[in-house]
């Protein structure tokens, strides 16, 4: 996959060339470009932002610098995404579908935002990462990054990507456990250590079910109305 990122502040993005992506990018399943908004303003000082018409608090991203570095990275096969707080709400399911794409393009806006109508001339899809507002959008762009890179084939081992199945299930993840068998006085769980697979996978999907049930009602319901279905 190829992905194409527009900010003011590419140096914000240094993070995402670490550990995992890094590895994919080395191995070609993924390539990554971050690009410059400014170098593409025809101001005389590069300008980038202009103060809202009708007033208001703040600055705007203006649409040209914003308009052309589109256009330049746009093929007949891009996606275009914008991140901001009122886009459709992320998540899991969305991480895995774009992880099939070819070609996407982030757009980080900056400020309060950026020019409407570049968004009506050149964005595809708006997604948010949450209900807040962050400086810029482009940790919200590294998080989506992030999700969806860890969904293309081969990025992961194999048996880290089997893990995600308890997202869809719907349930939350059960507790892990590595050596020492007992840490500062707390003990593994016995069952873990008796080699009965069969037990292990009972204990798992309770300790699943009750800490979802504790923590996220909503997922809860949701698992207590797919397993009726079944
Ligand atoms: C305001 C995305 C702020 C308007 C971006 C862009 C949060 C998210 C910004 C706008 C962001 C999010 C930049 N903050 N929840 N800040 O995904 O268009």
């Amino acid at each position: 996959m190829k992905i194409d990122v527009l900010t003011l502040f590419p140096e914000m993005f240094a993070p995402i060339n670490a550990s995992i992506l890094k590895r994919a990018q080395e191995n070609n399943l993924l390539s990554l470009e971050v690009a410059n908004i400014r170098d593409y303003s025809k101001d005389t000082h590069r300008k980038c932002d202009d103060y809202p018409y009708g007033g208001g608090n703040g600055m705007v991203m203006t649409p040209q610098p914003l308009y052309d570095s589109i256009m330049d990275k746009k093929t007949p096969n891009s996606k275009v995404i914008y991140l901001s707080p009122k886009g459709k709400v992320f998540n899991q399911k969305k991480a895995i579908s774009l992880a099939k794409e070819e070609h996407l393009i982030f757009v980080c806006g900056h400020y309060e935002g950026v020019d409407e109508r570049v968004l009506q001339l050149c964005v595809d899809e708006e997604i948010s990462i949450g209900d807040f507002v962050l400086t810029g959008g482009e940790l919200a762009c590294m998080v989506v990054i992030d999700a969806l890179a860890r969904n293309i084939a081969g990025v992961l081992g194999n048996e880290e990507s089997k893990n995600d199945e308890s997202f869809s299930l719907p349930l939350l993840e059960y507790p892990q456990y590595t050596r020492p068998q007992v840490f500062e006085g707390l003990e593994v769980p016995q069952v873990l250590l008796s080699g009965n697979h069969k037990e292990v996978d009972k204990f798992r999907l309770e300790q699943s079910i009750e800490i979802t049930k504790q923590r996220r009602p909503d997922l809860y319901e949701k698992y207590l109305k797919m397993k009726d279905e079944k």
